[in-house]
């Protein structure tokens, strides 16, 4: 990549990201993150940078492991897992990433996975677009410390029934055939199969990704194989003012306020002496 990059403390790339997007607002700051790294040490960094909804792309690789210290558990590690840090199983329950997106009013949230780089880049350049922060959820396969840990849903033969991908404006339907559906059933969400028990396509939720409730968005988010297929797509991108916008406008009105606009005045603006 023709790009400039750098290194920073293990958890604080958020706060690097935004520093250096309000300093230059032109720029397409991109921030790589582990699931430890964005969930655990860097957790209240990662849960502002979207609730200031900073113009800044997120891309969180989640093979729910620790994996650079070689396999200890992470925020996201399934319950009852076996790690190096947790030899008889974890058990703490997992974070979706989603929920502290929604929970910090976060603007923009996809998931991919690693198998699919045609879907990725799709993500990507969507990303890319939203103003504000965007954050991209990677399922990611950890070869050595976690493999498999995605298995259930890149698998060739449950790809079909385990994985939905979403697109705004379109009916949820997945399956070999395209016949299962996602239904809403009160409070819960459904699967159902369109041309049984009289369901019809017209049943079937269609994706409503920017509207600005976040309620479906995280229930979406939440559904997990074998009873649900995994979301994958762009689930929530709604618009509001990214955070240099307003900075921007902020200084803008109070150089109107100002008493003093340069810096002459300012030096001349009260009581002078002139030392002889
Ligand atoms: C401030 C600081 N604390 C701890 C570490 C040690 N450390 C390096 S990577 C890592 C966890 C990595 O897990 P994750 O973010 O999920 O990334 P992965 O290696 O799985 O891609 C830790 C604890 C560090 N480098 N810096
Ligand atoms: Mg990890």
């Amino acid at each position: 990549m023709n790009t400039y990059g750098f290194h920073t403390v293990h958890g604080r790339g958020p706060a690097v990201a935004t520093g250096v997007k309000l300093a230059n607002p032109k720029l397409s700051v991109w921030e790589v993150q582990g699931d430890g790294d964005a969930l655990a040490i860097g957790g209240n960094h990662f849960i502002h940078a979207l609730r200031r909804n900073i113009d800044i792309n997120i891309l969180l690789f989640n093979n729910e492991i620790y994996g650079l210290t070689k396999g200890q558990y992470s925020p996201t590690s399934q319950m009852g897992k076996v790690t190096k840090s947790t030899p008889f199983g974890a058990v703490e329950r997992p974070f979706h990433a989603a929920e502290l997106v929604m929970g910090a009013q976060g603007t923009y949230y996809a998931r991919t996975i690693d198998t699919n780089p045609k879907l990725m880049t799709e993500i990507f350049v969507k990303a890319a677009k939203h103003v504000g922060t965007s954050m991209v959820e990677i399922l990611q396969n950890c070869v050595i410390f976690n493999d498999k840990t995605h298995g259930a849903i890149t698998a060739r033969e449950n790809r079909d029934d385990f994985q939905l991908h979403i697109e705004h404006g379109k009916p949820m339907l997945f399956g070999k055939d395209k016949n299962k559906g996602i239904k809403l059933n009160g409070l819960k969400l459904e699967v159902v199969t369109v041309g049984e028990n009289g369901i019809t396509e017209k049943d079937i939720l269609v994706h409503d990704a920017h509207t600005e409730d976040p309620t479906l968005h995280l229930m979406l988010a939440r559904l997990t194989p074998p009873k649900f297929p995994m979301i994958l797509g762009v689930i929530r991108e709604v618009k509001a003012k990214a955070y240099y916008q307003m900075m921007e406008e902020e200084f803008e009105m109070s150089k109107t306020r100002a008493k003093y606009h340069t810096m002459d005045e300012l030096l001349h603006g009260g009581e002078t002496w002139e030392v002889k």
